[in-house]
């Protein structure tokens, strides 16, 4: 076995806290969705246990409507912020009695993280058995989605904050922000105890997610009012990707179980008008690239960032618009002095190769641009994504975040002993 896998297991043994896993010791103490999803990714290769584990607790805490919050409250820990006391799910009458949590989600990827166990998995009936109660409710969850985020029922499901999005501080969301009018809270950072301030959002960024929070809380989360006065409301690629590739791995499980037609139609039927709208609104020819829709505003975000990319990952694209894709990567993010693949566009002023999402390489971002490019059989960009990831960790280890310049990294940022790095190196370690 390579020592970089070792190394990795070794990360993923020392983030497990007995049924689930952390992101990173201190600066992300508790459970996140979509961490947990590529986390058990990474530990199927070598502890299906775990794996199924990872995945049971974090579905334990869905709520009764069928909404999987973003992070869960496990444990008491003080070394994070906004925590339980801050969000107060309770405020929702569906909320988990069990779990504290937050009121927002994260990319839906519990439907893949599931087939990626059962395809790496030596005893399918075994498998199979464990994840069909799960199934179920990743089925719930995208009822949820569909029923509750799809404002104009275009198969595009919304975002109400820039934690959903899970590229956090992304410079998408600048434009939103300076319209909106945040009061300015007194609170004690965390993050910033952990990690250097210029690799984390200012304080001024952080006054606005905490006030569309505490929008959310005064109508109790309630979805509808919501959609009527969230001042941040987007539809998002990344996002938008992860619901329909997950749909589409619940139709070929639900098929492997047998039983399951009126689900499977319904699925296809939301992936039919997703995949269109999606299509239709979100592809921006001028750019070469799918983008963000401002639903609050009215208006497209026109940015390229490595969001625009992931719909390969579903199938979505045609074959003549994921070449233009490639072209549009390859011009803004791949000379041959840059990692593939930055965060946001390398050529925009926007761009900063050292702060968080506004513009370094994520190993989970970089885990769906492979696999979707292997999709569509671009297999030289795809070993070089594959292979830029592992040249990262094996430089610097396993970090958060790295410089996209090949000239200019000397460490990795953010938090070390990162859970969803060691986890996709481990899968793309072992995928050939
Ligand atoms: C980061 O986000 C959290 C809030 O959710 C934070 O900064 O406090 C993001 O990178 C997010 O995508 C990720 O899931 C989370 C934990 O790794 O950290």
């Amino acid at each position: 076995m390579k020592e970089l896998q070792k190394q990795a297991m070794k990360v993923l043994e020392n983030n497990w806290k007995d049924g689930f896993s952390i992101p990173c010791e201190a600066l992300y103490p508790f459970q996140w969705n979509w961490d947990s999803g590529f986390i058990a990714i990474g530990l199927a290769h070598f502890d299906m246990e775990k794996a199924v584990k990872e995945m049971e607790t974090l579905l334990d805490a869905q709520w009764e409507n069928g909404f999987i919050p973003h992070i869960i409250f496990h444990t008491e820990s003080d070394t994070y912020f906004p925590g339980a006391d801050f969000h107060c799910s309770h405020l929702h009458p569906s909320a988990s009695k069990k779990y504290k949590s937050t009121g927002m989600t994260q990319p839906p990827v519990a439907g893949f993280a599931l087939h990626e166990l059962y395809k790496k998995s030596k005893n399918k009936q075994s498998i199979l058995a464990k994840i069909a109660p799960m199934l179920n409710k990743v089925y719930k969850n995208h009822e949820y989605f569909y029923s509750n985020r799809d404002l104009h029922n275009e198969g595009l499901v919304y975002i109400y904050h820039n934690w959903e999005s899970g590229t956090d501080n992304s410079p998408l969301w600048d434009d939103i922000f300076n319209k909106m009018r945040s009061p300015e809270f007194t609170f004690e950072r965390r993050d910033t105890t952990h990690v250097d301030a210029s690799q984390r959002p200012s304080k001024k960024e952080y006054d606005h997610y905490l006030n569309i929070i505490e929008i959310a809380k005064t109508h109790n989360y309630n979805d509808q009012k919501i959609a009527e006065l969230s001042p941040f409301l987007v539809q998002d690629p990344l996002f938008n990707t992860m619901l329909i590739k997950s749909n589409e791995s619940l139709i070929a499980l639900f098929q492997l179980i047998g039983n399951n037609e009126e689900k499977i139609q319904q699925l296809e039927a939301w992936q039919q008008k997703s995949i269109q709208s999606f299509n239709e609104k979100l592809f921006n020819k001028e750019l070469g690239a799918y983008i963000h829709y401002d639903l609050r505003n009215d208006t497209p975000l026109n940015y390229v960032s490595s969001s625009s990319f992931s719909p390969l990952y579903a199938g979505i694209p045609t074959k003549e618009n994921a070449e233009i894709l490639v072209k549009t990567m390859l011009d803004k993010f791949g000379n041959d002095h840059q990692y593939l693949c930055a965060s946001f566009d390398p050529t925009s002023e926007r761009y900063n190769p050292r702060k968080y999402w506004r513009g370094p390489v994520w190993i989970n971002v970089n885990w769906i641009l492979y696999n979707g490019l292997k999709k569509y059989r671009f297999t030289e960009i795809a070993e070089r994504i594959k292979n830029d990831s592992i040249t990262l960790v094996e430089k610097y280890g396993f970090y958060e975040y790295f410089d996209a310049r090949k000239d200019k990294g000397e460490t990795g940022y953010g938090g070390n002993n990162f859970s969803w790095t060691a986890a996709l190196i481990i899968d793309m370690l072992n995928d050939n």
